[in-house]
């Protein structure tokens, strides 16, 4: 099903929209990623296409992160093509040649947080109920190296490592605080906001953008290439136990009692 993204490229400016609408809360399921990894790698081959701007057309949800029924209940197989699925979609989203741009018009954990944090700018709605941030340590699950990676590059290593031990989900105004997201605006300026910075960063030579971004990021990128295989025998065998598989369950419980 090609349906979880709209995307739309704007031949004129060379910006391509692209909006999360996967009901209810956009959750990064198999599907999901494999999808966003092919409208990525369209993008990127596509040469009228200099910049993304990332956002979800659900109402106060960006993404809720990883879909924690992926990694419920199932076999080895499935683990490993899901983790794969992980892998490639932020080896691509954080070594994009593009410009990208998160416009986070609602709350981000985990996963979600990833996706922002692997732009190159984020804007948030400036809304104190959406939050922000890699929680994973309240689901009783850890952060893969990369993801704190991710993170230390966007907001150092003091404030990562304080955020990633806590399971931190922090509010749009502490997260513009701690540097985790870049400005804040009214929810209705959100996507103006974005395009406005995508035109500043467009104003520069690509190639020049381009090799500098690299620079910036390519230890972390090469890290997980040269260890991919041994990070989803890890994930596999981390997920496979049945401590890790009672937390997520009873996690799950949780966000469903929490509703009635
Ligand atoms: N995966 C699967 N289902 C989800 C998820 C999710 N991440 N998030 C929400 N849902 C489900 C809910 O259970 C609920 O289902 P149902 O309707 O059947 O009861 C439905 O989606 C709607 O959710 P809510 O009623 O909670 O909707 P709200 O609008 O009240 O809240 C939130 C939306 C804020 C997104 C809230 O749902 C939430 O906090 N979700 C959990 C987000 C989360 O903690 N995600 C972490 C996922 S883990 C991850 O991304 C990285 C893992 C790294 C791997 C580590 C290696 C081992």
């Amino acid at each position: 099903s090609n349906n979880k993204i709209q995307v739309e490229l704007d031949e004129s400016s060379g910006v391509a929209m692209m909006k999360f609408k996967s009901p209810p809360v956009n959750s990064l399921s198999l599907d999901f990623l494999t999808e966003f990894s092919i409208s990525l790698e369209k993008l990127e081959n596509d040469r009228a296409c200099r910049g993304v701007i990332i956002t979800s057309t659900i109402p106060k949800i960006f993404s809720s992160g990883l879909d924690i029924m992926e990694m419920c209940g199932k076999n080895v197989e499935h683990y490993g093509e899901f983790w794969r699925a992980v892998q490639e979609m932020w080896l691509r989203l954080y070594g994009s040649n593009m410009v990208t741009v998160a416009a986070v018009n609602g709350s981000s954990p985990a996963g979600g947080c990833l996706i922002a944090l692997s732009c190159d700018y984020r804007i948030m709605a400036e809304n104190p109920k959406f939050s922000i941030g890699l929680n994973e340590a309240q689901l009783g699950i850890v952060a893969p190296f990369w993801f704190k990676d991710t993170f230390v590059n966007v907001v150092g290593h003091r404030i990562a490592e304080r955020s990633l031990q806590l399971g931190s989900l922090h509010p749009a105004p502490e997260a513009l605080k701690l540097g985790l997201v870049d400005e804040l605006v009214p929810e209705e300026k959100l996507l103006e906001k974005a395009s406005a910075v995508m035109a500043r960063w467009l104003a520069l030579p690509d190639h020049a953008r381009q090799l500098t971004k690299s620079m910036m990021r390519k230890a972390v990128l090469d890290h997980l290439v040269a260890h991919r295989e041994e990070d989803i025998k890890n994930f596999i065998n981390f997920i496979s136990k049945e401590s890790i598989q009672k937390s997520l369950r009873m996690y799950m419980e949780m966000l469903k009692k929490k509703k009635s």
